[in-house]
């Protein structure tokens, strides 16, 4: 027997990727795990991509629903997607295979918080599933399941499939084991209970998924890695911007809006977010917390050199140097780090009563604080909401970070209007870009329109916002929200007729 595989009964039920995907229904519902390229199942989706692929060519139809946790890799939404394979898919992705034949019409994508996926799926919002196919570390002898790379929605896909099909990867280390907090409290309503989760670090559940034996019907042994994008060190502009962030930080406190160690911090992915982190460090900020969905670089690095003391996620997104450091060091690590089903690390009960601090980034925001954070030109998806909204709206503080400009200059990320809605002026507390930071706490739209337009648009773009605004307040005689509607997206139509969003 597989040592990884202790339960004789399991262990019986193993086979090849092939048999397992055999096993695989066109038009079934399918609940995968993977969470920004973490855990996900790496043999089945190829061995169905393949199946889907002579099915096609045969001429038989072959597509799937397919849930995740958050984004995959290429073995499974690349694959699967150049399959033809997939008709519908949420929540959050980042394939470009798969988000080239959403933006081409050719399968239906549901945008959705992350953290109402698994509660959606309680409710029976989100249909019903057929099977689960998930990737875990291990297989204790009494069938409870050690967790792999990410938790994401896996516990919610275990309970409610039909079917478990299990992949268990040699590859993940064993020292995973014990680093998470599956918690098997929730209620749907009206019998919730409040989760008795009062700081980062608290464990209120077990350390292992629970999963019905007899509902699985395959497993599935790997032995391959997360597939990992190096990051590109902090560049200038995310160096200034995450200075501005600091400084903003270092002001609340001596305001005494915040104390020396902050709150509970929330990071999204990507070099900005990196280099905000790099930049608390460099700061010297000590004792610090996250509540956050993802541990990336630069979140690792401040866990092992102590600046953040510790830190509740629900995956990891770490570049190859990073996974070297995670796994020499995972003893260490296991003690600061507890991984969660997204339902917890995205709870809005959790994030407002810890106060998080939400520091994501964006497409665009327009002079009112209205934030895009998915779409291109309103019509194209790049990666989805994410968590981001979840901590926007339920954050102590929901902050906002991009560069001022897109496309080397010819894209202002301050437009007139959004040309698509993710945030709205309600949710967004402070934005930032390297040429400043507006804070919109307490402001009136017109108000937040001079800050934003002073503060953070490109100074080639300032004067023809400036513009747009003053015009707007003229012509709406002080009404509360200025906009002049014929020209409100003109700025975008531009880009796409001209190249650029300059006048
Ligand atoms: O495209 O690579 O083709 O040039 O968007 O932009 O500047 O590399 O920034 O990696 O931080 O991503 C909003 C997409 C920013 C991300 C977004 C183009 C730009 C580039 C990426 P190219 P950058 P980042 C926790 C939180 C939503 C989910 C979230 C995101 C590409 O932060 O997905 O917050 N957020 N989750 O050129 C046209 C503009 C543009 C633009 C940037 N104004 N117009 N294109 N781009 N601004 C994590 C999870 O929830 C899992």
């Amino acid at each position: 027997m597989s040592n990884r595989i202790a339960h004789a009964g399991l262990a019986a039920k193993r086979m090849s990727a092939e048999q397992a995907a055999a096993l695989i229904d066109p038009g079934m519902s399918v609940g995968m795990s993977g969470f920004t390229g973490a855990g996900y199942p790496k043999a089945i989706p190829l061995a169905l991509a393949t199946r889907i692929t002579a099915a096609r060519d045969r001429g038989e139809p072959f597509a799937l629903r397919i849930l995740t946790g958050a984004s995959t890799a290429p073995e499974l939404d690349g694959a699967l997607a150049r399959a033809g394979g997939i008709d519908f898919r949420l929540p959050y992705q980042s394939d470009p295979e798969l988000r080239a034949r959403i933006n081409a019409g050719e399968i239906e994508y549901m945008d959705i918080h992350l953290g109402h996926v698994a509660q959606y799926t309680w409710f029976g919002f989100l249909g019903h599933m057929d099977v689960a196919v998930v990737e875990v570390s291990a297989i204790l002898p009494d069938g409870r399941l050690v967790p792999s790379t990410s938790v994401g929605n896996n516990k919610t896909w275990l309970d409610l499939a039909d079917k478990v099909i299990l992949e268990v990867n040699h590859r993940q280390p064993r020292g995973l084991d014990g680093m998470h907090d599956i918690y098997y409290g929730t209620a749907l309503p009206p019998a919730r209970k409040p989760i008795p989760l009062v700081h980062p670090g608290d464990r209120i559940g077990e350390p292992y998924l629970r999963c019905d034996p007899d509902k699985v019907i395959a497993v599935v042994e790997t032995d391959a890695p997360d597939r990992l994008g190096a990051f590109a060190p902090p560049d200038d502009t995310s160096r200034r911007i995450a200075a501005n962030l600091v400084d903003f930080f270092r002001q609340e406190i001596r305001a005494g809006r915040l104390h020396g160690q902050l709150l509970p911090l929330q990071s999204g992915v990507g070099n900005v977010a990196n280099a905000v982190l790099a930049g608390l460090r460099d700061a010297g900020f000590r004792g610090l917390t996250a509540f956050t969905e993802v541990i990336q670089d630069g979140m690792l690095e401040l866990i092992g050199d102590g600046t953040i003391e510790v830190a509740s996620a629900s995956s990891f997104a770490l570049s190859p140097q990073g996974v070297a450091d995670f796994v020499a060091n995972i003893d260490r690590y296991r003690e600061r780090i507890v991984l969660r089903p997204q339902e917890m690390s995205n709870h809005a009960e959790l994030i407002r009563r810890l106060g998080v601090i939400g520091m994501n980034g964006m497409v665009e925001a327009d002079l009112y604080g209205n934030v895009n954070s998915t779409h291109v030109a309103g019509t194209s998806i790049i990666n989805g909401i994410g968590g981001s909204g979840d901590f926007a709206r339920n954050g102590f503080l929901s902050c906002f970070l991009t560069p001022s400009t897109a496309k080397n200059g010819a894209i202002s990320a301050i437009v007139p209007m959004v040309s698509h809605v993710d945030h709205t002026e309600h949710d967004v507390a402070v934005v930032v870009t390297e040429q400043g930071l507006a804070d919109l706490r307490g402001l009136s739209p017109k108000q937040r329109a001079r800050k934003i337009i002073e503060n953070c648009a490109h100074p080639d773009y300032r004067p023809m916002l400036q513009d747009y605004f003053e015009r707007a307040c003229l012509h709406s005689r002080g009404r509360h929200t200025p906009h002049l509607l014929p020209e409100a997206l003109s700025w975008h139509q531009r880009f796409l007729e001209t190249g650029t969003m300059r006048a």
